[in-house]
């Protein structure tokens, strides 16, 4: 058998010679040019295709894949998406290191020719069954503390915010009491039957630009959670329970906000607007509420009654009977 490798080995190497010395000679210039121009296409063949790919998902893999206009939303964005990518890494290490070792064992020690039976079989090795509960121990460890740090300062709600601002989720839309402006604001569900326009329906949160902001969530019927995807933070609304959470928006624009809670029938038309503005736009838009009659606070008890009261914005759309309409009978449809 031994024989017969190196047999074939010399007959292979010796075949090889053959073959260069076989060959016509490459006998001019072009022949060499040919060669090196051909390794030189593919050379920049793959240099490109290895830009383009690195180029068309750098921004998406710099963001972890997050939402584009999360990048610097809020106060808290850079150190969530931190410790995404950095539990992605540490992941991916974990990963290679253990499919390495998988393929490293399959081939070094796969069954060779006129192998019979099954190896040497080893029952106990007391180092390696330590290192393999030590080494999860503390990557687990390390995780969490990290999670743990971030969690800590991200639901910190020690510091007196600027603005309070009261979430009632509703099947299937939100209401907002602006607790230090007096205000409210009564959301009705979206309508999305494929028509444009749907979206101007939809209740507006307002948030001033670099204020403090706290949230105090909660339901009025199932559990919902409020969630705005570009803050990369979403939070449980309880019937019953108030939780709370404090965020800075960073950055003036338009975002959206969606219920991230399956609470029923229509929870995907439970949705909302963000506008973050100046804090002049702010106090205008509390201005307007207060013009609206919108003055006081939507109660938070349990209960369906129709919360959109007679003068709220969705009356002043127009479409407001075939909304309200749709609404109740949906409602309705659900309790029986
Ligand atoms: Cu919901």
């Amino acid at each position: 058998m031994k024989i017969q490798q190196k047999h074939s080995g010399s007959q292979a190497m010796t075949g090889h010679r053959d073959e260069t010395v076989g060959r016509p000679p490459l006998r001019s210039h072009e022949g060499f040019g040919k060669a090196r121009r051909r390794a030189r296409a593919v050379a920049v063949g793959l240099a490109g295709a290895a830009l383009l790919t690195l180029s068309g998902c750098t921004d998406a893999v710099q963001r972890g894949w997050f939402p584009e206009d999360s990048v610097g939303a809020t106060d808290h964005t850079e150190r969530i998406s931190d410790l995404w990518r950095g539990s992605w890494i540490a992941a991916l290490i974990v990963g290679a290191i253990v499919w390495g070792l998988v393929i490293w064992c399959m081939i070094a020690y796969r069954r060779r020719k006129g192998e019979t039976g099954v190896p040497a079989q080893i029952r106990y090795h007391l180092p390696l069954e330590v290192m393999y509960t030590v080494i999860p121990v503390m990557m687990i460890a390390v995780l969490f503390g990290y999670t743990a740090r971030d969690q800590s300062e991200i639901l910190d709600t020690s510091e007196k915010p600027d603005v309070t601002i009261g979430v009632v989720g509703k099947q299937w839309s939100w209401d907002f009491n602006y607790k230090d402006s007096d205000v409210y604001e009564s959301g009705v569900m979206g309508q999305l039957d494929g028509n444009e326009g749907a979206e101007a329906e939809l209740p507006t949160l307002y948030l001033p630009v670099g204020k403090r902001v706290q949230f105090d969530l909660t339901s009025r019927d199932v559990i919902h959670s409020f969630w705005i995807p570009a803050f990369l933070m979403k939070m449980d609304m309880i019937p019953g329970i108030e939780n709370k959470f404090q965020v800075t928006p960073a950055v003036e624009g338009s975002f959206k906000g969606k219920c991230a809670e399956l609470c029923g029938e229509y929870h995907s038309e439970m949705l909302f607007n963000v506008e973050v503005v100046s804090q002049a736009e702010y106090d205008q838009h509390m201005a307007d509420l207060e013009a609206r009659g919108q003055t006081g606070q939507l109660e938070t008890e349990l209960g369906r009654s129709e919360m959109a009261p007679e003068s709220s914005d969705a009356e002043e759309a127009g479409n407001s009977d075939a909304q309200s309409f749709s609404t109740e009978s949906k409602t309705a449809e659900v309790q029986r």
